[in-house]
């Protein structure tokens, strides 16, 4: 059918279609995430739960919803980076330019193909989103058959396990929907038993502050000292879950060229990170959705892990940032050096 062959002829991987609409289940899921508090201190989750929660009120006229999925599978396993202590582990998805631009690129092309429409026939509207917008993209990829959300809670398709990111065009066009996907998880629990953190308090159920990609993405403040051992040497988000799915036994690298790996990205030394400053930070990871973050944030992680790394060799790097004006900083850094020097760290010095 001619969007779907338009949609991987501009490079998606996988394309479906659904209804403009989320059954009751996604809707009482967010509601019950967001009483728990779950989102921690993500506020804009809850802003507009309502759009969120229901396509038919974030766009009433709209009546399909496309859904695009493109892979990122990594060329290696990313659960070997753990084993590397003096090294930095940066989540598969940050390890190149910034996702969204990508797809929200091509999502406009589509989406511009399309409403140009047929001769003669009623014009088409279209909208397009990707991640950031108030929809809720794994029910909706669910739905259209891209395949369903696993224990984990992200979407695992058979075709390319746990490495596709999400994006849509909801569109008035009246299209036949796909069938939705059906869950394979059967009693496999491995996503649930490999979290570092103790994640999900029950299987499809996460409590995001203690995630560690929350903890190292969108926590701004000093991390949980008690979460802290526990994140080993992740410094921009956490695979974990995702790698480990059997499902991603039917997983591919990526061939799309804006995904690939850049070696600085891949396993960076946390000795040479731990000295950014300011504008290293920028010059470093210019093109990166890691520079969203900014140089505390980023330091932040680092010096969490050196604290993990049992390397007493970069204690004077460690002991320079005890007096840095930021104060995320200067916390992380006296917690490493206790940590290394087996010394006492009090969260309110
Ligand atoms: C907020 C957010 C986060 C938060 C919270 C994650 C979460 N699971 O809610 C944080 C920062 C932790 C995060 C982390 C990651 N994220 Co994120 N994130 C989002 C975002 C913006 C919204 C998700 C959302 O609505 N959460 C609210 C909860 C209530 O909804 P939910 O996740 O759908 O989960 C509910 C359902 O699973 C439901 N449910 C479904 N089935 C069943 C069955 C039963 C029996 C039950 C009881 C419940 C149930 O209950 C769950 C909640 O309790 C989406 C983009 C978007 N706009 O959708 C990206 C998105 C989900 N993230 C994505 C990615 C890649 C990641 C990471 C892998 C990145 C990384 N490597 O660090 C991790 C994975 C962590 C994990 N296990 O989820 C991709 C996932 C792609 C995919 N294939 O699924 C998305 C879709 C972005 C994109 N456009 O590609 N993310
Ligand atoms: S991303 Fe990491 S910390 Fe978060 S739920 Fe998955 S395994 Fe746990
Ligand atoms: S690891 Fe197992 S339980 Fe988790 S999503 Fe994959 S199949 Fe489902």
């Amino acid at each position: 059918m001619a969007i779907r062959d338009r949609a991987l002829a501009l490079g998606f991987d996988a394309v479906g279609f659904a209804p403009a609409g989320l059954g009751d289940r996604p809707r009482r899921a967010l509601a019950e995430f967001l009483a728990a508090g779950w989102q921690g201190d993500m506020g804009w989750l809850a802003d507009r739960a309502a759009w969120r929660g229901d396509p038919a009120q974030l766009w009433p006229e709209a009546r399909s919803v496309i859904v695009l999925g493109t892979n990122y599978g990594p060329a290696e396993d990313p659960l070997a980076l753990a084993a590397q202590g003096d090294r930095g582990d940066i989540s598969v998805y940050a390890r190149n330019r910034d996702y969204h631009e990508l797809i929200k690129g091509r999502l406009k092309q589509l989406a511009g193909w399309l409403a140009r429409g047929v001769a003669g026939q009623p014009p088409i509207a279209v909208k397009v989103f990707v991640d950031t917008a108030p929809v809720m993209e794994k029910p909706l990829a669910q739905a259209a058959g891209l395949g369903w959300q696993g224990k984990h809670t992200n979407l695992v398709s058979r075709d390319f396990g746990s490495w596709l990111f999400l994006g849509e065009i909801f569109t008035t066009l009246e299209l036949t929907p796909d069938p939705p996907a059906v869950d394979h998880c059967g009693t496999c629990r491995r996503c649930l038993d490999i979290c570092p953190t103790r994640a999900f308090p029950e299987p499809y159920r996460l409590d995001a502050r203690r995630c560690i990609s929350y903890l190292t993405i969108e926590h701004q403040g000093p991390i949980d000292p008690a979460l802290r051992p526990l994140m080993g040497n992740r410094i921009y988000g956490c695979d974990d879950c995702v790698a480990v799915c059997p499902w991603n036994r039917f997983a591919r690298a990526t061939a799309e060229p804006a995904l690939q790996a850049r070696p600085d990205l891949t396993a960076p030394a946390l000795a040479e990170l731990v000295r950014l400053d300011d504008a290293g930070f920028r010059r470093r990871f210019s093109g990166s959705p890691i520079k969203r973050i900014g140089r505390d944030r980023f330091v932040r992680n680092v010096l969490i892990a050196l604290g993990n790394s049992g390397d007493a060799a970069q204690i004077t790097a460690i002991s320079a940032l005890v007096d840095d004006p930021a104060p995320v900083v200067r916390d992380a850094a006296r917690w490493a050096l206790a940590q290394l020097e087996a010394g006492d760290y009090d969260p309110a010095g």
